[in-house]
């Protein structure tokens, strides 16, 4: 039975073997194929397993762990979007219209069906996988109250409370209590939370009026203070340093001064730092309290920009009452 007219082969690549244009036009391509798959990622990777991408490696192992699964994303991601886009290139070069004949028609093709419905499946448990995979090592956590860690690690126990507009920090085993406010002065950094590096800290985090954000940029970590609810996390901040956090909720008008940062020490410094604390009275029960909103006598009522931080952030209203 003869093919109908309009379904037949024209100006299709010459399939014959011995044709030796078809072996270079392979040839090329098989080059180009393996060049991409061999080469884009290490390009990418500039020699390094985890290409940053602009983001921060993180300094904390938590941190580090979410950094290496954005990273890691963002490597999948280039390598298959390039692999498409090759893929699209070769086919409008390869099958580019080159005369008006009607071109080889057809329908169904069942075994790329298949393909291109399970291969985006098993790309997406892929990354789901990995993203699991990462959500539970950022959210483990020694168990409450543990002293020490399974590996004999000692854990230190603090209790962040925020509040409008500061943050406070209860070292509970060592009855330190550090306390900062926005009010505090001209160019005030906010409290300071001093830590051992390569130890586990346990925090708990409160709120003690709104919702606020505990957020650090370096550790790649935010969560929410809430009020009623209680967060509870581990950090183990990998080096020595200093690294600032801010409250990321609108939380009123001092929120963009609600500063803080964490000083990450040597463990023997941590625990010359603690004694020094308790003996100048900053304990969990001496520091002022600032959680009950009343300023320490020394603060100023109107922070040093509230002007600016007002007129970008506030009614007239509330502008004129400030
Ligand atoms: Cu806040």
């Amino acid at each position: 039975m003869p093919s109908p007219a309009s379904v037949i082969a024209v100006n299709a690549p010459s399939d014959d073997p011995t044709d030796p244009s078809q072996h270079r036009v392979s040839g090329m391509r098989r080059g180009w194929i393996t060049a991409l798959i061999v080469g884009a990622p290490l390009l990418l990777a500039g020699c390094n397993m985890y290409p940053t991408y602009g983001a921060d490696p993180g300094a904390t192992k938590q941190g580090s762990d979410t950094f290496k699964l954005y990273s890691g994303m963002m490597t999948t991601g280039i390598v298959i979007g390039g692999f498409v886009a090759v893929l699209i290139l070769w086919t409008v070069v390869r099958y580019r219209r080159r005369s008006d004949e009607m071109p080889k028609q057809f329908h169904e093709n069942l075994p790329i069906e298949i393909l291109y419905t399970a291969v985006p499946v098993i790309i997406v448990g892929f990354l789901f996988f990995f993203t699991v995979l990462t959500e539970n090592n950022v959210d483990a956590t020694q168990p409450v109250n543990a002293t020490v860690t399974s590996s004999g690690r000692p854990v230190v126990d603090i209790t962040v409370t925020a509040f409008q507009w500061g943050w406070r920090f209860d070292y509970t085993g060592l009855n330190v209590g550090v306390v900062g406010e926005t009010t505090n002065g001209p160019n005030n950094k906010g409290p300071q939370m001093v830590v051992p590096a390569g130890e586990t800290i346990q925090i708990t985090l409160v709120s003690n009026d709104t919702i606020h954000g505990f957020y650090l940029r370096d550790f790649n970590f935010s969560r929410y203070a809430q009020p009623g609810v209680t967060n509870i996390f581990d950090l183990n901040v990998l080096h020595t340093g200093t690294y600032d956090g801010q409250c990321t909720q609108f939380c009123g008008l001092y929120h963009s001064e609600m500063l803080f940062s964490i000083r990450s020490v040597t463990p023997s410094a941590f625990e010359t730092w603690a004694s020094a604390e308790v003996t100048a009275g900053h304990t969990l029960q001496g520091s002022p309290s600032g959680v009950n909103n009343i300023p320490p006598p020394n603060t100023r009522t109107t922070p040093a920009n509230a002007g600016s931080s007002v007129a970008s952030s506030a009614t007239p209203k509330q502008k004129a009452s400030a």
